[in-house]
């Protein structure tokens, strides 16, 4: 919680008397290459639910939880690199399914590890029973808080929840 100083404030600070306001931060959900097409990728796999089903479970738990929520989708490495730096100061937790950046990608690995709020890594499939060893080889999980893989779309409903829990909890 971001919160500014009421108007029997002493300090000096000549921010604008905003009374007792304070801004929730939010939970971001971020998702890598190939995402957007869930629902038509890989059925077998990834699942019939869409990304837009996916928004409205975590719009959900988010709401529930009364936590603004930023979900967002991308192809592009650096789009990503650019919404983790804004997270470091703008979320209360992160829920990231890397997708194939979790193979390669030292630059999204660098941008979490500058991350102070829980991070969950989260993965639709159970990388660990895939069709080749290297599905299981993330290199991104050192960085996280934790991981949830193999709960298909309903990984990322838990991790919003586990999220606002560690909010409260630290509120
Ligand atoms: C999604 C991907 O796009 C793959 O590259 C990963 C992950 C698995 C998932 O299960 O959500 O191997």
């Amino acid at each position: 919680m971001l919160s500014f100083a009421g108007k029997d404030d002493v300090s000096g600070d000549d921010r604008p008397d905003l009374g007792e306001q304070s801004v929730a931060k939010a939970v971001y959900v971020l998702n890598g290459p190939n995402l957007n097409l869930l629902g038509q990728r890989e059925p077998a796999i990834y699942g019939h639910n869409t990304l837009a089903d996916v928004e409205a479970m975590c719009r959900a738990a988010a709401d529930s939880a009364g936590l603004p929520l930023v979900f967002r989708q991308t192809n592009a490495e650096h789009v990503m690199i650019d919404w983790l730096h804004e997270a470091r100061t703008e979320a209360c937790g992160i829920a990231i399914n890397p997708a194939a950046f979790c193979y390669h990608s030292v630059p999204v690995l660098d941008a979490l590890k500058m991350c102070e709020c829980p991070i969950i890594e989260v993965h639709i499939s159970n990388i660990h029973r895939r069709e080749a060893e290297w599905r299981a080889n993330t290199i991104l999980t050192v960085a996280a808080t934790g991981m949830i893989s193999g709960l298909g779309v309903h990984g990322y409903t838990l991790a919003v929840q586990h999220i606002a829990h560690l909010t409260q909890r630290s509120a």
